[in-house]
């Protein structure tokens, strides 16, 4: 091929070519080593001496022109990249506070909350374990006791991934697990975190919202030991005698398994949208922990026993600062979160 047609036809290639990319690989193919170029030169050996000099004058200049071309559309899409980037910031610097606008950023009260319940349980001697929000079937349901195809797995409505495998975390018990593989007992662990789960939503239900996982194991336990503990939780965040009641509840997990339910303290009791108008709102599930999980987690449960609760935070936000509608509480509204007082 002449060095001008293959110019031309670089010319047509170049106009649609807009990424970098696609800049990329022209330069390939007609600069690069077994580009189209170089195979004009590499043939200049076979022609006669008069039209070797002149045709490999005529290549050069096609492959400089070409050369130029590809740097200076380069060029050109650094510029337009530069231009819609928002300029740098250095986010960790504090803002400057301008007259008539001194907000100053405070803490989310589910972080209150949050680090208010962990100082509660590591006064009573309580470990903080994380894990993380995508996990797989077994931490999140196997291993708990849910088998594959169980119909306790439905009381859960669950985003999962393509390959069938992985999940968002529906709930923290799955910090059970985990920690279970980690220690070995006596040990007692609180786990807080986002939960995720597919459903629809209302003034008590979002779809990613907070738990806080608890579980103790040790020689003896028993549910006078869980019900200690619950009502000492309860009182340290309420700071006064809040009215509960345990009723039996189901999850695989645990056996016996409870409901503890708190009277609501948005409507004291009388019934409203929040508590669903039973006076009553499901705050903390729990139970003893089943034999055949402890086993899972490699804990003789003829020596053993433990106890285990989900506490919903979002809800103990919501009766601890008289918030009646839960989709508040992630709405990202500054005059909503900023009524909260830096902890
Ligand atoms: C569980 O998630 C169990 N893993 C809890 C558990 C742990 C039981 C250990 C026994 C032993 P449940 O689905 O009920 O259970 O959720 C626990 C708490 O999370 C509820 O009591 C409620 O306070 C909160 N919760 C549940 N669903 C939502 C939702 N959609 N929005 C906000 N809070 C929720």
């Amino acid at each position: 091929m002449q060095p001008e047609h293959l110019f031309q036809s670089f010319v047509t290639e170049i106009e649609t070519a807009d990424t970098k990319q696609a800049l990329e690989r022209l330069k390939a193919k007609y600069l690069g080593k077994k580009g189209s170029l170089n195979t004009i030169l590499k043939g200049l050996g076979a022609l006669a001496p008069e039209m070797r000099k002149e045709m490999g004058q005529r290549a050069n200049q096609c492959k400089h022109r070409i050369a130029a071309r590809i740097s200076e559309k380069t060029e050109q899409m650094d510029r337009a990249e530069q231009e819609t980037c928002l300029p740098w910031q250095d986010i960790t610097l504090t803002p400057a506070i301008t007259a008539g606008t001194d907000k100053t950023a405070g803490f989310h009260p589910a972080t209150l909350i949050q680090r208010e319940l962990e100082d509660i349980f590591i006064s009573m001697g309580y470990e903080i374990l994380d894990g993380p929000h995508i996990e797989d079937d077994y931490h999140n349901f196997e291993a708990l006791n849910f088998p594959p195809g169980h119909p306790a797995r439905d009381m859960q409505d669950t985003f999962w991934f393509r390959d069938g495998v992985h999940l968002l975390r529906t709930h923290t018990s799955c910090i059970q697990v985990r920690g279970m593989a980690e220690k070995k007992p006596p040990f007692r662990f609180v786990g807080p975190g986002k939960v995720f789960r597919a459903e629809a939503t209302d003034p008590s239900h979002e779809m990613a919202f907070h738990q806080m996982e608890g579980m103790m194991v040790d020689k003896g336990l028993c549910v006078a030991n869980l019900i200690y503990f619950m009502k000492e939780l309860l009182n340290a965040v309420f700071g006064t005698n809040v009215d509960v009641r345990l009723r039996p509840g189901y999850f695989p997990f645990v056996e016996p398994g409870f409901e503890l339910d708190i009277a609501c303290l948005i409507c004291k009791g009388k019934g409203c949208p929040v508590c669903k108008k039973t006076g009553w709102l499901e705050l903390l599930p729990c139970g003893m922990v089943h034999p055949r999980v402890l086993s899972y987690g490699g804990i003789d449960p003829d020596i053993h026993s433990g106890f285990a609760f989900g506490l919903g935070l979002d809800r103990l936000v919501m009766m601890r600062y008289g918030i009646d509608d839960i989709r508040l509480i992630h709405s990202g509204d500054l005059s909503f979160v900023s009524q909260f007082a830096a902890y």
